[in-house]
């Protein structure tokens, strides 16, 4: 017989910010035994709430963790933050979620981040329970909650608890499934009756919830409709298999800050939790990997944390197989071979080290310099790739203002944090020689900032980033370009001749060499082409770079002692400025696609605003769950903030894609600040 493998699940809690997500892990390391008094989140004290920025903030900026046993299983909750800015965190969760927790609290009820957070889960596969929080709270309502609940779910979604009482009066709640009363004292819950005031409504919403699980049955239905009803075990088993393929949405309930329904909602999903098969790239084809416990070891790395004291640590899911003490595996990514001593798993901040991780698990690894978020570690020779990582537009840049002198240290401090907070990016414009970081929004922004100070002792300040516009010649010139040095002993000597005329700017470059004879000899051609290139970059008479022309050399003249090809270059630079002198130039804008997909009763709104930044609406499109897509061109001047204003216009429900479309004369209203 088959060895009976301990269950190990990845749980993703979500939910908009303050709705309870880090209380309940709390909540839930107490009914656990796990922790012996909760800490909270105004004081700083939780598990998964020690980051000093956290603690300022007092909102979760990232993923922490935490496991629970149930008997030999364990569940590693992942608590994620519920502020917007920072759902790049909430990505990296669902991609090695087992199944996530989404939080509603039962005061203010289903709001905007719930439903970005509801369709995040969906888009990247994930099946869903939802946990009604708060139940405890003054204005506690849970028929509001449901029925928005509802609305936002539609028919799948399941009630599988019942409350017991009300705000103040919550004692526990009745649990659907095993037909009993679940009342709390003490943090503890005692089993018992449903209480004769629910009785009728436990009966109705009951019969309900088995009618829905018995249809995923076959034998079940059949069974139920013979009046049948089918036990605990069987409910779960097929509760689960709906829940897997999305189409039951169950339902549980109780109050985080009073430990009520946290112990039923972990048991609960230790019974109906699968484990979710990933998808990767085997040999360049899309596979599902299978979580095989008899499979050789498949590591995913889903976050890097840099500790003052331990140093650099990777965190771990276990695809496949079991790990145990020292091995090498291979990063799928660089080819390059890892060695693995000493794991743990993290809980909170701290780690608690263990000699076996089993398929499921969740493991952190110190030492690995080199593995970044999203890679892959397997046996060598498994050509194995994880499916990329959704990517989302970054809602705003800023160019990083600072000393020159500190350039090099600011851009590793930034790509240090890049390699913990994988929705941070960092660029080097190469117009205005600024570091530009690409943040989520202005949270985002702040929090990378108090990051930089505390962490590297960097005082940074930003500015709105430079827009470049762009230059273009007006007509064909043909130029000579020509220098000739004479100082002391070698000279310097290089004449060129060149035909400049205009193409699409969008084609930045062409470089026709026509020379004959070596008028301009080989050695030195790559020269003039690199000066003109040099002074196309250095800018036009607006000192803005310049793009889309096509230069022809077809003639020159050398030196056989003062040509060079430093002289060469120069005269290449000195036929392209000679030619944009003779023949004048524009002042281009670029024009970019814009491709925002935002609820249809945004629609009006979102394109009055288009329309105010000049833009010009392509088309739209009814997407899926009454969403319009809006294709529009609109110039980049005009977009540097849009991925916020976007977010504000919409209740932070809209997103947008942007890229390079096309280059265009700028309007005189345009001009170069
Ligand atoms: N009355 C009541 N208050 C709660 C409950 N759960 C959490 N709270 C309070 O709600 C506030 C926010 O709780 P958190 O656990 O920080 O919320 P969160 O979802 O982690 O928030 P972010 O980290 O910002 O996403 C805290 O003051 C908690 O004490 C509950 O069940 N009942
Ligand atoms: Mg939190």
């Amino acid at each position: 017989m088959a060895t009976r493998h301990p269950k190990a699940r990845t749980v993703a809690l979500l939910g908009r910010s303050g709705v309870g997500k880090t209380t309940l892990l709390e909540a839930t390391l107490v009914a656990a035994g796990n922790l012996v008094r909760p800490g909270r989140v105004e004081e700083g004290t939780t598990v998964c709430g020690t980051d000093p920025e956290e603690r300022r903030h007092q909102s979760s900026l990232s993923i922490a963790m935490a496991p629970v046993w149930i008997g030999e299983d364990k569940l590693t909750l992942l608590d994620t933050p519920g502020l917007i800015d920072f759902y790049g965190e909430v990505e990296r969760a669902l991609d090695v979620a087992d199944v996530a927790v989404l939080v509603v609290n039962a005061v203010d009820t289903v709001q905007n981040d719930t439903m970005v957070l509801w369709r995040l889960a969906r888009e990247a596969g994930v099946p869903v329970v939802v946990f009604v929080n708060a139940l405890d709270a003054e204005r506690a309502n849970f028929e509001t909650t449901l029925s928005a609940l509802e609305h936002l779910v539609g028919p799948s979604l399941a009630p599988v608890e019942l409350p017991i009482g009300i705000g103040p009066e919550f004692t526990g709640v009745v649990d659907l499934l095993t037909n009993e009363a679940l009342h709390y004292g003490e943090g503890r819950a005692t089993r018992g009756p449903v209480p004769d005031g629910l009785a009728d409504l436990e009966q109705r919403v009951r019969a309900s919830l088995l009618e829905a699980i018995v249809v995923g049955d076959d034998r079940l239905t059949e069974q139920y409709l013979e009046g049948d009803e089918p036990n605990l075990d069987e409910l779960e088993t097929t509760l689960g298999h709906l829940m897997s393929e999305g189409r039951i949405v169950p339902v549980v309930l109780g109050s985080a800050m009073r430990g009520i329904g946290v112990d039923r909602l972990t048991t609960l999903l230790d019974e109906i939790a699968e484990s979710r098969p990933i998808p990767a790239v085997a040999d360049g084809e899309p596979v599902s990997l299978a979580r095989d416990p008899e499979d050789d070891v498949v590591l995913r790395a889903f976050k890097v944390i840099v500790d003052p004291y331990v140093g650099r640590i990777v965190v771990f899911e276990v695809v496949s197989g079991t790990l145990r003490g020292d091995v090498v595996l291979t990063n799928t990514r660089t080819q390059t071979d890892e060695r693995i001593h000493g794991m743990g798993y993290l809980v909170g901040s701290k780690i608690t080290p263990t000699d076996v991780a089993v398929t499921g698990d969740v493991v952190a690894v110190a030492k690995l310099n080199h593995v970044l978020v999203g890679d892959v570690l397997a046996r060598r020779g498994r050509n194995l790739q994880p499916v990329p990582a959704a990517t989302h537009t970054p809602a705003m840049s800023v160019a990083i203002i600072g000393a020159a002198s500190d350039d090099e240290k600011i851009a590793t401090a930034l790509h240090r944090l890049t390699e913990e907070d994988t929705a941070l990016r960092v660029r080097h414009d190469p117009i205005s020689r600024h570091l530009v970081i690409d943040v989520m929004g202005e949270m985002h922004l702040q929090v990378t900032l108090e990051r930089l100070r505390r962490r590297f002792n960097l005082e940074l300040t930003t500015a709105p980033p430079p827009v470049p516009l762009y230059e273009t010649i007006l007509a064909a010139a043909t130029v000579e370009g020509r220098l000739k040095k004479q100082t002391g002993g070698h000279g310097q000597y290089a004449v060129v001749n060149v035909t400049v005329e205009p193409l699409d700017p969008m084609t930045t470059f062409e470089f026709v060499d026509a020379v004959v004879g070596g008028a301009v000899p080989r050695q030195y051609i790559g020269a003039v082409r690199n000066g003109i290139e040099r002074a196309m970059a250095h800018g036009g008479p607006n000192g803005q770079p310049v793009v889309g022309l096509r230069a022809t050399l077809f003639d020159g003249k050398s030196h056989s002692v003062d040509s060079s090809e430093a002289a060469f270059e120069t005269a290449g630079s000195l036929a392209l400025r000679a030619a944009l002198e003779q023949a004048g130039c524009a002042l281009l804008e670029r024009i970019m696609a814009v491709e925002a997909t935002v609820p249809a009763e945004y629609l009006g709104d979102v394109l009055t605003d288009l329309s105010s930044r000049r833009g010009r609406v392509i088309g739209t499109d009814q997407s899926a769950d009454g969403e319009v897509v809006i294709v529009a061109h609109v110039p980049e001047v005009e977009l540097v903030r849009y991925g916020l204003d976007l977010r504000r216009l919409t209740g932070g429900r809209g997103r947008v894609r942007i890229e390079a479309h096309h280059l265009t004369e700028a309007p005189k209203t345009v001009s170069v600040k």
